[in-house]
């Protein structure tokens, strides 16, 4: 029987409870006298100054512990600063207390002294939105990220300066030194310690493992210390140790006396194929370094794996799009790896990446294609996976129960079962125990953990992992132990509400400490319940949500006790607000939750129709959802229950692109065309890694300030009578590719060869391109004069992983040769044009339509010739395509869109995407193995026009596509964030 609300009023307006999220109003002082209490509210920029602190436990803020459960994104990834907020929100909502964002030097300064944090690139708003949203942030601003992004986050320019990079060079230091001060001056704005904002670590650096011994890399790091510490920067900061090696621990080198503001922390991307390594302090099978090294700060994995990067396609990298990495690393793994990292000590983990994102335009490293979705637990196109369901559960347990952030290792337990290790913790503050059970073996099989008198079995599934807590307080009651996993406690109302958690179909046991027998009602689901010796079991097969009432007899005490399987647990919202706990039941997602007198304001997202149900404070008893009101009626559950559901996302149709005009590019090509503008190259020196030959002048497109995309040359000689072939040295990235022409006569294309597997991680990516000329050939029948059209797509710039200046390897050609002949070559080149203001300087390169704005909204394209897909023409060059198409989202609906495009795999080219003039990536046809590209709403127009430009270089050994161009819904929601467009500049007339 369902109560109406009023009734239900009265009965909650009885029990004058205490509102806090964890009820235990008793504070013990725990060992190392950090009282173990409900952790800190949630965080914000609240205006207070705030202390955060360490132990080597964990982190202390404003005197509680706290663990910090982060996940990974990067705003330079999804450049739409409105969605960073749905990002957060989806955080926020599956159990994360922290987001940890690494900031991209390259993305913000298109040259030196020029430092840009506007629009897109806008990190204070991005920071702002962290807060609002109730997330911790860790800042890790480099000046090294790696991160698969070009030349690892350092800007184009820095490749044509002197001095090795990642030392204590001065000249690069200068460099290091504008960009910290640049992009601190906005992290100190957001700083929790000054309550303007939630930062609460950063990081200097990143994976510095090769001149640790040497004083350049000390003095480079102390160096850090200060600047960092000086521009204001007042929270621990640490660094991530690529190895477990101890690398940067505490003491290793120049803090300034400050010893106790560094911590140790290291990463780790553990095979899913091998057993869980134990990188904490508490591994049973002994040390294997990790926080060992550095025994008196909280073990922090600043980088844990999520998922893993995917190359590109073809036969010598193998990438198979990422659905591979979320199936290889996929729930299992998480709870596996990440509850091993929990039964070992780590209290600071972070997972990379939570939220992968686009490496639109030129920002990808060369090794990698433009989706970074990582297979991580929220896709590309800002969809939850099922890898959302772990984190869920583990991220509210953490904050649920403070014992979890003071365990210390207790005596081995052994559970009868060869293929499950235990680990066994304490609480040394509550004596709560902490059981983390695994099985490596791919069979089912049960652990018998022997717990006070008794011994209990606990199903573990192959390949999977569980945590089983006994003695943890409940509030008013206290558990046993259960073989669910708990996931949440709060006290709402009179109420207390315990949740455990588990996969479909599992029998659970869960054991309540009871004095005396108490009253139970199965309000939802089956369970079989016993009484005997002070304890209540409640037994029940997990299937959907389980709802028990509990009551002692004086009926004081209330508990619901909910069992969760996995898909209920993430219909299960629990958020803290100023005025006490609300838990939310039913809908898709939860984004935020006000108390406002008597009404709860939600908002949050459906797909499907859902429920709606809220259990609140005592005296809430009115229900806004995303600014409607809601009828309810209080339950027996003691929650307020929607009489209707919420209805689920409306339908989206999405247009076919029709109407494609195409005009043909490459002027350059032509023997008569005017370069007379392009820069002469006539440097003779070069700061980069790859040798400039004698005699010769510097070709690298670095060292004439054309830093990303496609170059083009230029070469005019005469005395070439007779020579037999033409021979151009090149370098790129993975992927590049040159073409030339002769008198404007093709030559050909030549692709920048992938060596096997074994080498491809040594290649330098350079090679020679030589193409014949057919003795006597027409064109070198006189003397001359002659023209050379080169172009070089270069890809970007590879990252500098181990410290040596790779990123400095030359991009473009490098020298000219002819056999039979020796002209001298002069030469002219011509890269992008002045960066885009507002999309940046890595959203073009230099091709024609590029440098003429084809590529942008509003680009006269009237006397283009229709041209219907699929095209199938052979031709060496560039053809543009272009079109424009109207949508109509609803816009209460959150569409997710993406463009996917499809031939036959055999045909050489590919195409560059252009969305309202950004760039969207790029799509390689015959190595793939990306073929659907996300278009973030703010670049996308849901409701209204947008321009698409698709810039196709083929190599003309075969018919060019594309084929087909579709637009693909990845997903939708009612709800989502409201969009802001981001700015679109057309060519400027
Ligand atoms: C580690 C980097 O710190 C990070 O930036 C990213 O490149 C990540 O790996 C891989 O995606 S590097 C480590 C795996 C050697």
């Amino acid at each position: 029987m369902e109560l109406s609300r009023r009734t239900f009023s009265a009965i909650a307006g009885t029990a004058a409870l205490g509102l806090s999220l964890g009820g235990s109003s008793a504070m013990c002082v725990a060992a190392a006298g950090v009282p173990t209490g409900p952790p800190p509210g949630t965080p914000g920029a609240d205006g207070r100054t705030h202390r955060v602190d360490f132990d080597r436990y964990s982190m202390i803020v404003d005197g509680r512990r706290v663990v910090l459960w982060s996940g990974e994104m990067h705003p330079f990834r999804l450049p739409s600063p409105s969605l960073w907020r749905d990002v957060l929100h989806k955080l926020r909502a599956y159990g994360y207390n922290t987001v940890s964002v690494y900031v991209s030097w390259n993305y913000h300064s298109p040259a030196p002294g020029s430092y840009d944090f506007t629009g897109v690139r806008d990190l204070d708003l991005f920071l702002r939105t962290a807060a609002e949203a109730g997330l911790y942030v860790t800042l890790r601003p480099g000046p090294y990220i790696n991160a698969e992004v070009d030349a690892g986050g350092f800007p184009g320019w820095l490749t044509a300066t002197g001095g090795t990079a990642r030392t204590a060079d001065p000249t690069y230091l200068r460099h290091v030194d504008e960009w910290l001060t640049a992009v601190n001056r906005i992290a100190v704005r957001h700083l929790y310690t000054r309550g303007t904002g939630t930062i609460v670590l950063y990081q200097m650096e990143n994976e510095y493992a090769n001149h640790v011994t040497e004083a350049t890399g000390r003095d480079y790091m102390a160096h850090l210390y200060r600047k960092v510490r000086a521009d204001g920067i007042d929270v621990p900061l640490f660094h991530n140790d690529k190895g477990r090696n101890g690398d940067w621990a505490p003491g290793t080198f120049d803090t300034g006396g400050e010893r106790g503001r560094w911590l140790y922390g290291f990463d780790g991307y553990p095979s899913p194929f091998q057993t869980p390594p134990d990188w904490g302090y508490f591994g049973p099978g002994g040390i294997e370094g990790g926080s060992t090294a550095s025994p008196e700060t909280p073990g922090l994995i600043a980088e844990f794996g999520g998922g893993w990067f995917d190359p590109w396609g073809g036969a010598e990298f193998g990438g198979k799009g990422y659905a591979e990495s979320r199936r290889t690393r996929d729930a299992a793994y998480e709870r596996r790896f990440y509850l091993t990292n929990l039964a070992n000590g780590i209290k600071i983990h972070n997972v990379y990446m939570t939220f992968g994102g686009t490496s639109w335009g030129w920002l990808p490293a060369p090794a990698v294609y433009t989706s970074y979705d990582y297979g991580a637990a929220l896709d590309e196109a800002r969809q939850p996976t099922a890898k959302l369901v772990p984190m869920h559960q583990i991220g509210h347990l953490l904050q649920s129960f403070p014992d979890l952030a003071e365990l210390d290792r207790a005596a081995d337990v052994s559970v009868g079962a060869p293929e499950i290790r235990a680990y066994h913790l304490v609480s040394p503050d509550t004596g709560a125990h902490v059981y983390v059970l695994r099985n490596d073996s791919p069979t089912d099989a049960v652990a018998a953990v022997p717990l006070a008198g008794t011994t209990v079995q606990v199903p573990v599934p192959g390949r999977d992992a569980r945590l089983l807590a006994a003695g943890i307080s409940l509030g008013r009651w206290t558990l046993r132990h259960s073989t669910a996993q708990p996931m949440l406690r709060m006290t709402a109302g009179r109420q207390d509400i315990a949740l455990f958690t588990g996969r479909t179909g599992e029998e659970t046991e869960t054991a309540l400490e009871s004095p005396n027998e108490p009253a139970v009602t199965v309000l939802e689901g089956t369970a079989d319940w016993a009484y005997e010796g002070g304890v209540l079991r409640v037994r029940a097969r997990l299937d959907g949500l389980t709802r028990i009432a509990v009551t002692d007899k004086t009926g004081a005490a209330p508990l619901l006790l909910l069992l969760a399987d996995d898909a209920a647990s993430v219909r299960l919202w629990p958020r803290a607000t100023p005025s006490g706990p609300v838990l939310v039941h039913g809908p898709a997602l939860l984004r935020t939750a006000a108390l406002r007198g008597a009404t709860a304001e939600l908002t949050g997202d459906t797909v499907e129709e859902a429920d709606l149900e809220v259990w609140a404070p005592r005296g809430v008893s009115e229900v806004v959802w995303n600014g409607a009101g809601v009828r309810t009626r209080g339950t027996r559950s003691g929650s307020l229950r929607a009489e209707r559901r919420l209805p689920g996302a409306g339908a989206v149709r999405l247009p076919a692109l029709a109407g494609w005009r195409r005009k043909d590019e490459n002027p350059e090509s032509a023997a008569g065309f005017d370069d007379s503008a392009w820069r002469t190259a006539d440097l003779n020196t070069s700061f980069s890694t790859t040798p400039v030959p004698a005699g010769a002048p510097v070709l690298f497109a670095d060292d004439y300030g054309f830093h990303y995309g496609d170059v083009w040359y230029r070469g005019r000689f005469e005395g070439a009578t007779g020579a037999g072939s033409v021979s151009l040295s090149y370098v790129t990235g993975t992927q590049g590719l040159l073409m030339a022409w002769l008198d404007g006569r093709p030559l050909g294309t030549h692709r920048m060869p992938v060596p096997d597997t074994r080498t491809v991680r040594q290649a330098t990516w350079k090679a020679t391109a030589t193409f014949p000329l057919a003795p006597g050939s027409r064109s070198l029948r006189e003397n001359g004069p002659h023209v050379l059209s080169v172009l070089v797509r270069r890809m970007q710039h590879d990252q500098d992983g181990r410290a040596n200046d790779s990123h400095k390897a030359g991009r473009g050609l490098v020298s000219v040769a002819f056999d039979g002949a020796s002209p001298s070559v002069r030469w002219r080149i011509q890269g992008a044009a002045a960066p885009d203001p507002v999309r940046g300087p890595l959203n073009n390169g230099g091709l024609y339509g590029e440098r003429e704005g084809w590529h942008l909204p509003g680009f006269h394209d009237h006397d283009w010739r229709p041209a219907p897909l699929p095209n199938a023409e052979r031709r060496q060059g560039v053809v543009w395509y272009r079109t424009g198409f109207r949508l109509s989202v609803d816009p209460a609906t959150d569409a997710s869109i993406g463009l996917t495009l499809r031939d036959d795999p055999s045909r050489a080219y590919r195409v560059q995407i252009f969305l309202n003039g950004w760039n969207m990536g790029q799509y390689i046809n015959d190595v793939g193995p990306q073929h659907t590209f996300v278009l973030p709403n703010g670049i996308l127009n849901t409701r209204g026009d947008n321009t698409l430009a698709l810039a196709v270089l083929s190599d003309g050994t075969t018919p060019s596509g594309p084929a087909t161009a579709e637009l693909t819904l990845l997903g939708r929601a009612s709800g989502g964030v409201p969009v802001t467009r981001v700015d679109y500049p057309g060519p400027v007339r």
